[in-house]
């Protein structure tokens, strides 16, 4: 099973701020439904929180959700104690196939943890210079970039870019 990593960011890296993203781009949160339709999504409890309750569980897809609070609960998502037991169950097929890739969806300690089992990134780029509190994983050097869409204008006002990286 492939492991994908997929965040946005502002040029400095800055992912989250108190636990949101501080920006509104509908573009990318099209691309990022795209993308992870029909796939398990893992995410931290965090991510999970900062999610509006009407989209959780995120639909059409398996939440994992990780945390160390073994008592953790909440409908429509699965528990995970660790990044390689949510990938665990991610693999583990449910329908009569196995799934053939699974998407990390956040947040910062989360992408950290995960990325020594990710082969894809795709990393939305925000042309914005906001301030936050949580930022994207430096990539090391065998990361290289495999697409690049190239800017576009978000009906937002705001310029982003989606580059895919591959190792
Ligand atoms: C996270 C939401 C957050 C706030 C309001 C609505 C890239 C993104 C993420 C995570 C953008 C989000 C949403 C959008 C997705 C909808 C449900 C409602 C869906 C990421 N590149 N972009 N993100 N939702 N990890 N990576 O906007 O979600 O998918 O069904």
């Amino acid at each position: 099973m492939n492991v994908g990593l997929i965040w946005a960011q502002t040029l400095d890296g800055v992912i989250g701020a108190d636990n949101a993203i501080p920006w509104r781009v509908p573009e990318d949160m099209a691309h990022f439904k795209a993308t992870t339709l029909g796939h398990p999504v893992v995410m931290g409890r965090r991510t999970w929180d900062s999610l509006p309750p009407r989209f959780r569980p995120l639909s059409g897809r398996r939440n994992i959700v990780v945390t160390r609070d073994p008592r953790w609960v909440a409908e429509g998502a699965e528990r995970a104690g660790s990044i390689a037991e949510a990938l665990e169950l991610a693999a583990e097929p449910l329908k009569s196939t196995a799934p053939t890739a699974a998407w990390v969806i956040g947040g910062g300690e989360i992408y950290r943890a995960a990325l020594e089992y990710a082969t894809t990134l795709s990393v939305t780029e925000i042309d914005s210079p906001v301030s936050g509190d949580v930022y994207a994983p430096v990539l090391g050097p065998t990361w290289k970039v495999a697409e690049d869409k190239g800017w576009q204008s978000s009906t937002s006002g705001l310029r982003y870019r989606i580059r895919r990286y591959t190792r």
